[in-house]
């Protein structure tokens, strides 16, 4: 098998160069071909090296998917000490995202140029890892403490213009001329002379408080998590001690991590998002529909969330609404979005102007006609949805795709009241809809292939993570979330507090329980809106105001802040609602509510899973990680279940009584796990 890496004379300057699509990942052939090119190197014909890639990105990391197999040599850090220790200039010429390893390689050359569309990282955090190749010692001292612990406790990358403010890159390059100001670059450094500049040999100090307070400030960000805490404590320990000792104290802290459930739950989510963008039997080059313009039906809460997604993307929107004041509302709504956005720094005031500019609000239903894709976010029914999509099918133009919003409702139901359910498919997006990343296409049984395909494109364009479902009440995530809810209900009956069930949750790692969801979204979504009509604790709560934090009381009261305290009232009524279903009283422990509202959730997904409603069972970590907060450091229900063990699942939910999806008893019997 040819290298992946080949060398190059530009006169006495040696040019490395790694081809390695598509992000040039630190594999094991690119390595050993660094090595021998790093040997070549060491001519005395060579006066200086320029180590570059092809493709769209400089090195993005080591190769993920090497982890957990045997090593290959030579290691990355041994690789990278090779380069340092090289006696003439090593330029690193850095173009995309040198993230990871690829920062690390960089940071092991004595110099740095890159174009400014250029950015660097250490994002092993993401995968619950630490640089494991020098650059929790590399990067202090060449960049400081302060800005080293940040990039590598929050992962988050910085453009090259704040690298060449920091001192992580010595000169910026044309964005088409990189290797050759490279190659310049490097033999003026080469003429210069003098004492080559090694990372490993400068000076990193920091004020000890730094430490603490970056802890605190970013204590809630980190909750859970081990891989930040560890990558503070590190820099905190080996900041001023020698890069031999530090780099030893940085190995043992990574082997720790990676043999760790976090970081297996990670770099499973990392994947598994990727592969949730593949639909199984679709092919990959399949012609995809065009869509120049989208028409969204309802200029409400999700209809203008939905709207916002495409208009950030440069896309053009018809946004329908039957009244002008609606209409009006909707569209003051969006603006004042993108406005709270601006003000935070992360647009424009032109970027806004041009967001809204490509919307083209219209009380004229039969403007839909221009649309390509068209989404309906109207009322949760289905008359209300079959008559729309009928309206639909008789003004849409031939070939556009017709969406239904709807968060429950069956997609062929609704694609039978037109004459075209092969353009008919679900595009179930969550609340905030321009906030929440994730969206539920929703595979109608005659959905076309390209109508799928388009809708995971479009997906990928407007930045959401695009799971496929079938059609059955609630899809993947909603559906999962009932028998939560229902045992949640239960238990209250059966002497556990609302705050006890959330309490569990958060400990968990969710952001929050189902009563503080329930305050947060509304305690009155889906309530029948008549106070005389009192059938459970939730019909009691909303005929009492008690609608949630925007009434300042719902499952909980609320101060001015919106501080939760629990509710004597609520307690009260509870309390009735005991005495009326005549429910066993227990103590209800931490544990019980772990088994009947988290193993229940896995045996839903056991049977979504069995009847074909997900793909696979990672695209169902996806959504619940993307959808509603699960702790990605757990990797998502099915994750979570194998790293539990599905007999211990298995015999939870048989203690409470419990049917146990076939697949899930199966797989607990064979040792089979859902995700392998
Ligand atoms: N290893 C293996 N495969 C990778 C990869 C990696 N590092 N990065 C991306 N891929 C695959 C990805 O799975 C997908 O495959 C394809 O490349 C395109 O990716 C020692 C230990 C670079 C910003 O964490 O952030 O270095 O689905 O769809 O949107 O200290 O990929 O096509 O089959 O994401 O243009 C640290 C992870 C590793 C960077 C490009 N590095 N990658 O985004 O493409 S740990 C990272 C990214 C490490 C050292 C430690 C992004 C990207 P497929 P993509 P993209």
């Amino acid at each position: 098998m040819t290298s992946p890496i080949t060398t190059s004379r530009q006169g006495d300057v040696l040019i490395i160069t790694s081809d390695n699509p598509p992000v040039n990942a630190l594999g094991a052939a690119v390595r050993q071909g660094l090595q021998a090119g790093i040997e070549e190197a060491a001519g005395d014909d060579i006066k200086a090296v320029v180590i570059t890639c092809a493709g769209k990105t400089f090195f993005a990391g080591a190769d993920i998917t090497e982890f957990g197999k045997p090593m290959q040599e030579p290691s990355l850090p041994v690789l990278i000490d090779a380069i340092e220790a090289l006696d003439k200039p090593v330029v690193a010429a850095v173009h995309g995202t040198a993230l990871g390893g690829g920062c690390e390689v960089a940071l092991g050359c004595h110099y740095r140029i890159a174009v400014p569309s250029a950015k660097f990282g250490l994002p092993e955090v993401k995968l619950g890892l630490l640089p494991g190749a020098g650059g929790t010692q590399r990067l202090p001292r060449v960049a400081g403490v302060e800005l080293a612990l940040e990039m590598a406790a929050k992962g988050d990358p910085i453009p090259a213009s704040k690298a060449k403010d920091a001192g992580l890159v010595d000169r910026l390059a044309g964005e088409d001329s990189l290797v050759a100001d490279a190659v310049a670059f490097a033999r003026e450094m080469a003429a210069a002379g003098g004492p080559l500049p090694r990372a490993s040999e400068k000076q990193a100090s920091a004020s000890p408080a730094l430490f603490e307070t970056f802890r605190k400030t970013n204590a809630k960000r980190f909750r859970g998590y081990e891989a930040p805490a560890d990558i503070i404590a590190l820099i905190e320990k080996t900041t001023g001690m020698p890069y031999e000792e530090g780099v030893q104290l940085e190995r043992q802290g990574f082997m720790k991590l990676i043999m760790g459930t976090q970081s297996a739950a990670l770099r499973h989510i990392f994947f598994a998002e990727r592969k949730a963008a593949k639909i199984d039997g679709i092919a990959d080059d399949i012609k995809l529909r065009d869509v120049k313009r989208v028409g969204v039906i309802g200029a409400g809460t999700m209809g203008g969330g939905i709207s916002m997604n495409f208009l950030s993307a440069g896309i053009p929107v018809t946004i329908v609404e039957m009244a002008q004041d609606a209409l009006d509302r909707g569209t003051g709504v969006m603006r004042k979005n993108y406005e709270a956005t601006a003000a935070k720094g992360r647009m424009t005031a032109e970027q806004v102007e041009g967001a809204m500019g490509l919307l083209k609000p219209t009380l004229n239903f039969d403007d839909l006609a221009e649309c390509d894709l068209i989404i309906e976010a109207v009322y949760e029914s289905m008359d209300v949805k079959k008559e729309v999509f009928g309206r639909l099918d008789k003004i849409a133009k031939p070939g556009a795709i017709l969406a239904s919003n709807t968060s429950y409702l069956n997609v062929d139901e609704i694609a039978a009241s037109t004459s075209r359910p092969q353009d008919v498919v679900g595009l179930h997006f969550f609340s905030p809809a321009n906030v929440m990343k994730l969206l539920e296409i929703v595979r109608g049984a005659k959905t076309a292939d390209d109508v799928l395909a388009t809708a995971m494109a479009l997906a990928k364009k407007i930045r959401k993570v695009a799971v496929v479902a079938g059609v059955c009440y609630g899809f993947i995530g909603n559906r999962m979330l009932m028998p939560r809810q229902v045992e949640a209900m239960k238990l209250l009956m059966e002497g556990a507090t609302p705050e006890q069930i959330d309490r569990v949750h958060v400990a968990f790692g969710m952001p929050m329980g189902p009563f503080q969801m329930s305050d947060l979204a509304g305690v009155d979504i889906g309530w029948h809106r008549d106070p005389t009509r009192i059938e459970n604790i939730r019909d009691a709560l909303a005929a009492e105001d008690r609608w949630g934090q925007k009434k300042g009381k719902g499952w909980y009261d609320y101060d001015e802040k919106r501080n939760p305290s629990p509710s004597p009232r609520v307690a009260e009524i509870i309390e009735e609602f005991r005495a009326k279903s005549g429910a066993t009283q227990h103590e209800v422990t931490d544990e019980e509510i772990v088994e009947r509202t988290l193993y229940t959730m896995v045996n839903e997904g056991a049977l979504i899973l069995a009847e074909g409603m997900a793909q696979r069972a990672s695209d169902i970590d996806v959504v619940w990680i993307y959808g509603y907060g699960w702790p990605v450091y757990r990797g998502g229900p099915m994750f979570w279940a194998d790293t539990e063990g599905l007999k211990k699942i298995v015999a939870g939910l048989e203690k409470h009584g419990f049917e146990v999806a076939p697949l899930l008893r199966e797989k607990a019997e064979t040792g089979e796990r859902f995700n392998k």
